[in-house]
């Protein structure tokens, strides 16, 4: 029925990159855009959500309070905590409201994968999740992470561990260079401001291509 209004779910954006690479700096800054600009329902959520069961001991695991995991006990872990907020992902985006994310299934992959696990064997529990309208990749040199502050503190915040889980992105970068939905930005020798810029220009780009209208089952 023509008549019929249907709600423009909300746009679902992730991003992905090395620790310290400005994930968050810029989750924050287009939240901030959509939500003063623009005037647009938006949300932040990040990976991993500390805050649930699961998240709880992946919190302990990443500040090595917690040494007895192997890894791929790790892994699903990681992936559980993502189907535990699908629920909760979904409705928001029904409501209409726009979702920013900070990390997301190919956080789970890269991670994994460099520590050794197999790259098909590590996609697996986070087959069926929700899919991200756009995925933005800041794209920083793991020389650069390690100039910012604080990195060190959790972890994976070593150099040589990043460098693995750099190879990994950029085997993704290789797989998606031709998709819409995944966009790699050089993130180098850019201000912060200079990031945003670019990130909304792409949003916009995306949305005159296309926005698609609820559809789940897909
Ligand atoms: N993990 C996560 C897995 O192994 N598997 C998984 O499935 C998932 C979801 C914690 C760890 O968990 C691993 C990956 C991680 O090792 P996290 O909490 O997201 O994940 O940890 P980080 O990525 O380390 O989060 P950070 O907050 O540390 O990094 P961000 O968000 O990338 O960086 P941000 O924005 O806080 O910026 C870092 C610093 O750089 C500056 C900022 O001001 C800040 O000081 N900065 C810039 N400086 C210069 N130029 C710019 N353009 C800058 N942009 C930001
Ligand atoms: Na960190």
């Amino acid at each position: 029925d023509q008549e019929m209004k249907q709600v423009q779910r909300g746009l679902f954006i992730v991003f992905e990159g090395l620790d310290r690479s400005g994930k968050s700096t810029q989750s924050q800054r287009v939240a901030k855009y959509f939500q003063e600009e623009l005037q647009r329902k938006v949300q932040n959520i990040s990976f991993p959500n500390r805050d649930t069961k699961g998240g709880k001991i992946l919190n302990d695991y990443l500040q090595n309070r917690e040494q007895k995991l192997n890894d791929r006990a790790v892994h699903v872990l990681f992936s559980f905590n993502r189907w535990e907020m699908q629920p909760e992902i979904i409705e928001i985006l029904k409501n209409g409201t726009n979702l920013i994310c900070d990390r997301y299934a190919f956080s789970g992959v890269a991670y994994s994968a460099a520590k050794g696990l197999d790259f098909e064997w590590c996609k697996n529990s986070d087959r069926g999740l929700i899919q991200p309208d756009l995925t933005f990749f800041i794209d920083v040199k793991p020389e650069t992470i390690q100039q910012r502050g604080n990195f060190g503190d959790e972890r994976y915040e070593r150099f040589e561990f990043q460098s693995k889980v750099s190879k990994v992105y950029d085997s993704f970068k290789q797989d998606y260079r031709d998709s819409k939905h995944w966009i790699t930005i050089e993130g180098e020798n850019k201000t912060r401001e200079q990031v945003t810029e670019e990130i909304l220009n792409k949003i916009t780009a995306y949305e005159n291509d296309v926005m698609p209208l609820l559809d789940f089952d897909k």
